[in-house]
This record gives C-alpha cells, sequence and structure tokens, in this order.
C-alpha cells in the first residue's frame, strides 16, 4: 500500500478577492502535492476558505449584506482561482460547512473534558484584521500615536465575558516537542521566533466571543462564537472525517504538512499544537511557514494600488509561466519580490529560449527529417553517455532530493542546469550537420537528445503540469509512464509511434505595455 502524504494550506478569508499571495501559496502546495504523487505516496491535498469571525462579520455589514452571502460569493472566487492554476486538491473545505461545526464541537469538547477550559473575562487588545489578540508589550505606536499590532494592524481594547483555554499549561510540552521534532517548524528562522516566544511564558487564550454569533456555536453555551482560530485550525481534521477517526482520519492523520505562510506561523505551531495535546490527538508533523510575496519589493496595500488579481497575471503570462517563475524566482521560505518584467525575463530565458527551445529544435527536426520516427539506434559516443548520466542524476536524484527537503528554487534551479547541459550537447553535435555527412551518428545523437527531454519534461511536471503534460503527449508517453519510477525505464520508446510536427509549448512572452 502507499504510504499516505496528507498537505494542507492555510484556509483563505474570503473577505475579498483572493489576491497573488493566495495564488502563490496554493501554486507550492500544488507542486509540493503533484511531487508526492509522482513519487508514488498516496496524497490527500486540503484547502479551502476560512468564513467565520469578526472580519468576515464587519466587512458583509460594511457591504450590507449577511456574512454568508459575503462568504458564498467570495468563497467561489477562491475556487474559481483555484480551477484556473490548475490545483489538484483533494477537497475544498469551507468552515460554514456542516460536518466542520461538528469537528469543532467534538475538538472542543475534548479540551473540555480534559479539564482545559474555563470561563473567565476577557480584557485585553484585539486585532480584527488579524483576528488576533495581543499582549501590551508586543504593541507599537503608530504616526498618530494609535496602537498597533506587531503586523502593523490597528487594535481595540476589548472587554468580554469568554471562555478560556488553559495555554499557559502548555508551555513546557510545546518546548519539548520542539526539541525533539527539529523538523516540526521549518525553515530555522521561523522556529527560532516560535522558540523565543514560548520561551517567554504563555497567557491563557480567550477562545470564545458573545459580541457577534457569526461563528460556530460553543456546545452547551448558547450565547458564545468560538474564537475564529479554534475553528479554523480544526479544518485539517474536518477534511479527514473528525470526529470519526477511521477512514480517513486513520490513514492521513497526523498531517504530513501545513503549509503557511510566515504571519501566521504562532496559531499553527504553538495555539493547535496544544489543541491537539489537549484533545488527546497526534501533532501534525511538520509546519511550513513560507515568506510573502511583494510587488516590486513593497506590499501590496490596496492605497498603493498595487494588488494584483492572480486570474489577470495568469491570462496575461500563462498558468504555467506564472507558477515557473513563482517557484524558480523565490527562494521557498524566504520573502520574494514579482513584478510583469520579472516574470517575462525568467519565463522567456529559462522556459522560451532554454527548455522549449530545446524541445522544438529536437523535435520540429525529427518530424521533418526522419518522418516522425523517433530515431533508435546510431553510433554512440562517449558524450551521449555522459549528457544522459547528467540528466539522470538530476532527474532522480538532485530534483527530488531537493524537492522532498522543500528547497523548490533549488529543485528547479538543479533542473534548469540539465536543460543548460543539453542545449550545448545539440549544439556541439549539430544533428543538422550530420544529417548529411553522418546519419548514423545524428540517429545516435537525436535519441540521447529525446530520451534527456522525456526525463526532464517528467521530473518537471509538479511546477509546470500542462505544458510537461503537453510535451509528453508530443513524445507519445503513455499516461502512467510519467511518474518517477518511470525515469528508470531507459526503453521506454521502442516501439511505433509517429511525431506530427510539433507546435512550440512554450512561446516568448512580450512585455504587457503597463507594469
Ligand atoms: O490568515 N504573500 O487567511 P488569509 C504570500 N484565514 N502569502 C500570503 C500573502 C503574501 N503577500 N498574504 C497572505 C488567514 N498570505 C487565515 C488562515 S489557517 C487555519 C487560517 C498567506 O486569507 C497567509 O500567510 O489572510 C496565509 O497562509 C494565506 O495566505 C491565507 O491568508
Amino acid at each position: 500500500m502507499a504510504e499516505p502524504f496528507y498537505i494542507t494550506t492555510a484556509i483563505n478569508y474570503p473577505n475579498g478577492r483572493p489576491h497573488i499571495g493566495h495564488a502563490y501559496e496554493a501554486i507550492a502546495a500544488d507542486a509540493i502535492a503533484r511531487f508526492h504523487r509522482m513519487m508514488g505516496r498516496d496524497v490527500f491535498f486540503l484547502t479551502g476558505t476560512d468564513e467565520h469571525g469578526l472580519k468576515m462579520a464587519q466587512t458583509a455589514r460594511d457591504r450590507g449584506i449577511a456574512p454568508a452571502e459575503l462568504a458564498e460569493e467570495m468563497s467561489s472566487y477562491f475556487r474559481e482561482m483555484d480551477a484556473k492554476l490548475n490545483i489538484s486538491h483533494d477537497r475544498f473545505i469551507r468552515t460554514t460547512e456542516t460536518d466542520h461545526h461538528a469537528a469543532s464541537q467534538a475538538i472542543w469538547r475534548a479540551m473540555e473534558a480534559r479539564g482545559d477550559i474555563y470561563l473567565g473575562r476577557y480584557e485585553g487588545w484585539y486585532s480584527v484584521r488579524d483576528e488576533a489578540f495581543y499582549d501590551e508589550k508586543e504593541l507599537t505606536e503608530g504616526e498618530s500615536g494609535a496602537r498597533l499590532s506587531p503586523q502593523g494592524t490597528p487594535v481595540e481594547w476589548t472587554v468580554e465575558e469568554s471562555w478560556f483555554f488553559r495555554l499557559s499549561k502548555y508551555q513546557e510540552p510545546l518546548l519539548a516537542h520542539y526539541r525533539d521534532n527539529p523538523d516540526f517548524i521549518r525553515p530555522e528562522s521561523r522556529r527560532n521566533e516560535v522558540l523565543r516566544f514560548v520561551e517567554g511564558g504563555l497567557a491563557d487564550l480567550s477562545i470564545s466571543r458573545t459580541s457577534f454569533d457569526w461563528g460556530v456555536k460553543v456546545p452547551g453555551s448558547d450565547d458564545h462564537v468560538m474564537y475564529v482560530w479554534v475553528d479554523a485550525l480544526t479544518n485539517y481534521l474536518t477534511g479527514v472525517g473528525y470526529p470519526d477517526t477511521s477512514g480517513k482520519y486513520e490513514t492521513y492523520w497526523p498531517a504530513d504538512l501545513h503549509l503557511i505562510g510566515k504571519d501566521i506561523v504562532r496559531f499553527h505551531t504553538v495555539y493547535w499544537p496544544a489543541f491537539l495535546m489537549s484533545a488527546g490527538l497526534p501533532l501534525p508533523k511538520s509546519v511550513f511557514g513560507h515568506g510573502f510575496l511583494l510587488h516590486r519589493g513593497e506590499k501590496m496595500s490596496k492605497s498603493v494600488g498595487n494588488v494584483v488579481d492572480p486570474m489577470t497575471i495568469a491570462d496575461l503570462f500563462g498558468v504555467d509561466p506564472l507558477r515557473y517563475f513563482l517557484l524558480r524566482e523565490v527562494s521557498f521560505g524566504q520573502d520574494g519580490s514579482y513584478s510583469a518584467d520579472a516574470i517575462v525575463t525568467r519565463v522567456n530565458a529559462d522556459l522560451a529560449n532554454s527548455f522549449g527551445n530545446l524541445a522544438q529544435r529536437t523535435l520540429s527536426f525529427i518530424a521533418k527529417n526522419c518522418g516522425g520516427v523517433l530515431p533508435q539506434g546510431g553510433r554512440e559516443e562517449a558524450a551521449d553517455a555522459e549528457l544522459l548520466a547528467l540528466v539522470r542524476d538530476v532527474t532522480t536524484n538532485a530534483f527530488p532530493t531537493q524537492f522532498a527537503a522543500l528547497s523548490l528554487s533549488q529543485a528547479v534551479e538543479a533542473w534548469l542546469g540539465a536543460v543548460f547541459a543539453c542545449n550545448q550537447y545539440i549544439d556541439a553535435q549539430a544533428p543538422w550537420a550530420l544529417r548529411k555527412t553522418d546519419p548514423d551518428r545524428m540517429n545516435a545523437v537525436l535519441e540521447t537528445l529525446v530520451r534527456a527531454i522525456r526525463d526532464l519534461a517528467i521530473a518537471i511536471q509538479p511546477v509546470i503540469p500542462a505544458s510537461a503534460a503537453r510535451l509528453l503527449d508530443q513524445l507519445g508517453i503513455a499516461e502512467d509512464a510519467r511518474d518517477f519510477a518511470a525515469l528508470a525505464d531507459a526503453h521506454w520508446y521502442a516501439r511505433d509511434f509517429t511525431l506530427a510536427p510539433p507546435t512550440p509549448i512554450f512561446p516568448r512572452l512580450e512585455m504587457p505595455m503597463e507594469d
């Protein structure tokens, strides 16, 4: 039986349309999910929308509509974005769904049964935009003298009757867990931040609200709704059928990877494992906090006018070019910058001029000069075996090793190095010149190239799935022979296949008029 792999993204607040940061996270998670499927794992990939909380309630009120109506409309844009970007999730969860309410109430009851929930009165600072409580000592002073959260958002003084979770009780167990599981929080810089925060002491957490009712009802306490993060985090359990602990839960829980952005690492590595410990449930194996995507190095904000709709970018440049750019350009775990000219430059250099050109030159030559029949045999030289060994090493070793370690950009860089080697080989061997002088040698060169292109197209599928599939179609590779295991078969094309004159897979991009 295939080994399971459960990966999740953060669930997005549908209080507005998706932005490029949401697209980035979905694309990264999708590439990782596709990679593990290709490695033979039984993958379950969960994404969705986080529809409760004060932020949703306030946005809906400002628009004069019910929160459920806002959620319904905006959540559909997130699903459209996922469909457009070729996101291969197994479930799109919405926290307003009935099974999610049941799961949230079940984990609440489990924490209550442990004696970790008590009634009190919350007095403190709350940021609606972050949906987070802050300590006085964490706040800074804004230009107008108003207090701001560490994320730079406004906070308001809140006084309410509230249920509390005994987070303080979990300081030592959490620190022990971080110590014993060095990969629990990645990258290293985020792990250090969390360690410092927890070592500084943990106050009990207010986990219910009475001032609004848009949320999951607290069991046995109907005038309270759960703090939105309690229900939001529980989506990872709902997604696999909790509180039913047979079936999907048994197969996939604990999750292998929660992929999230750096701003919500604390919720996932402090609150969430503490809730799970309290409920007596196993902890996720790993949480990875990726960086933020900045437009020309600046934070996106409506007032700066640089909030770009990811659907527009995908329409302008194509889905796979966008996916490639984001995964190649941004060192995974760090912040990255994007702009139209950076996308055009990167995609033209790597995909159009390097990989695309390699494939197009080779395949159109075969279509034109060999009647579309993939050449075999011919007189081999040392350079052929050298190139194939290099490509094999990248596709079966460097690329998968880096990808599995979430060094996504390094994996793609290694792949690109092999593409460059193929282009040097084709220039040095010049099959177009051999056609008249030495057709026997030409056959060996073309066979080498076709093999290399097939290996490179297979490996890069997680990053650019649709384009790689088109290229593999052009080469006549069967759909069930496109995973990493298939790379071991060097004799895959010893059969009848006629190659049609290929259309280029990676057209050169033009710079749009305005960035
Ligand atoms: O935080 N670049 O939702 P959200 C990269 N509902 N990633 C970004 C980004 C940027 N500029 N801006 C945001 C929430 N993100 C909660 C999550 S999970 C149980 C609940 C990332 O819509 C952000 O870090 O504000 C998060 O991982 C995701 O987008 C959703 O952000």
